[in-house]
């Protein structure tokens, strides 16, 4: 049953309840390896379904245009102080409804439309707020793009440099979300000092390796960092600004008036809970076991015969071309979901096939590694992929299912937060 126990829900609304009950045991019965999703803890469940929901808070503490902000001011202000903390930065601004409204802000900060942004291009990895086709940010602002070098699947800095002194963009993006390497921040502030532009760090899929220190920190390199905060860092969903002095104002005007109404306090109390949560010790273990895990899968998935894409992981995140497998990388996804393991379907870099059918999976071990799975586990989930593939190709069902039987027993023995066996 979901914990904490929704028995208001139940009696008032059971259609709805029970899509919520069912809901919590599938994320209790499946290997969770989608690379953005995780499990928040009872307490960020707690205080993300509070009385604070029914607040409106335009401004900032202090600066409100409603009465009444007595304990949301301080809430807030909470927040903003451990996201201060836990990062070592000047600035925070905790308002951000998610990672796209946040990324969207940095434009509104620093550009006009027309301007030239730059960033990884979407099927590189790339975000689609960081200037792809489809994006506002792509067809309001000119976007420049940069890739992944075609033998390494990293990115070359050279690349992005002479992209960057040919374009002179005003905002570099670095991050995105499909990157399975560590991301040069001190590379990408010498290439934006070059041209004079404000270089913004995307960490919403690292934030919680770089909490835990895990990665290496964009701060003192870039000026502005965009996270979501429902990621590897393990809050609610949400998300978070963080600048340098010098561009907190524009940060904070950008995010309101600019672009939002009244913050989501439950959500800012959610995240304030998550912050402290990260700076634990407990969190710095486990933010190296995510990365343990995915090193010790993206070995197992390559003996198994799988091409990852830069041939391994440095982070969480591991991204997987399927073309040796002879399968695309959707029909791989919804058998796996089937055997009980979930990711996505996504481009690899230069793929041949289309977005919405592309040749590769993406998979991350944030949420296998909160329910306590380790090392030790990588080859048997390894194993089970590739049996799942070969099951897809001969339409094997009974086997999918054998498989998806036995990520249950496993998963049995590693409790879930926000579920309890009835
Ligand atoms: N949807 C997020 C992800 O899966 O990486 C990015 O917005």
């Amino acid at each position: 049953m979901h914990v904490p126990p929704i028995p208001h829900l139940t009696a008032e609304d059971p259609q709805l309840a029970t899509l919520i009950e069912a809901e919590a045991t599938r994320q209790h019965d499946k290997l969770r390896m989608i690379a953005s999703e995780n499990y928040v803890s009872e307490a960020v469940l707690e205080a993300s379904s509070t009385v604070l929901t029914n607040k409106y808070s335009e401004g900032y503490a202090g600066k409100r245009y409603y009465e009444g902000q007595q304990l949301i001011d301080p809430i807030e202000t909470l927040a903003i102080d451990r996201a201060k903390s836990l990062f070592g930065v000047d600035h925070a601004n905790v308002q951000p409804y998610s990672g796209s409204p946040a990324n969207l802000a940095v434009y509104l900060a620093f550009l006009q439309p027309g301007d030239t942004v730059m960033g990884m291009a979407l099927p590189m990895g790339g975000h689609l707020t960081h200037g792809w086709s489809v994006s506002a940010t792509g067809k309001w602002f000119n976007p420049v793009r940069y890739a992944v070098n075609r033998e390494t699947g990293r990115i070359d800095l050279d690349e992005v440099r002479d992209l960057a002194l040919a374009e002179r963009p005003k905002v570099i993006f670095c991050g995105g979300t499909a990157v399975p390497r560590t991301i040069d921040f001190p590379g990408f502030a010498a290439i934006a000092r070059e041209v004079g532009a404000v270089l913004v760090a995307d960490i919403a899929h690292i934030a919680g390796l770089i909490a835990g220190g895990a990665h290496p920190s964009p701060v003192g390199h870039a000026d502005v960092i965009t996270t979501t905060t429902h990621k590897t860092l393990r809050g609610p969903r949400g998300a978070m600004i963080m600048a340098t002095a010098e561009h907190a104002t524009a940060i904070d005007k950008a995010v309101f008036p600019g672009l939002q109404g009244g913050p989501h306090n439950h959500t800012t109390a959610a995240i304030a809970v998550a912050l402290r949560e990260a700076g634990t010790q407990d969190f710095r273990r486990y933010a190296h076991h995510v990365v343990a895990n995915a090193a010790a899968l993206a070995t197992a998935l390559t003996e198994h015969g799988f091409t990852l894409s830069s041939g391994g992981t440095d982070n969480h995140l591991i991204l997987a071309d399927l073309t040796s497998k002879d399968i695309a990388g959707k029909p791989a996804a919804q058998a796996l979901d089937r055997a009980g393991i979930e990711l996505n379907y996504n481009t690899v870099p230069y793929d041949t096939r289309k977005p919405f059918d592309p040749s590769g999976i993406r998979l991350g071990t944030a949420a296998l590694t909160t329910r306590g799975l380790t090392e030790e586990h990588m080859p048997q989930v390894a194993a089970w992929m590739d049996e799942t593939v070969a099951a897809a190709l001969k339409d094997d069902e009974a086997t999918i299912d054998r498989i998806a039987g036995e990520v249950r027993d496993l998963l049995a023995a590693f409790p879930m937060p926000g579920y309890r066996a009835a």
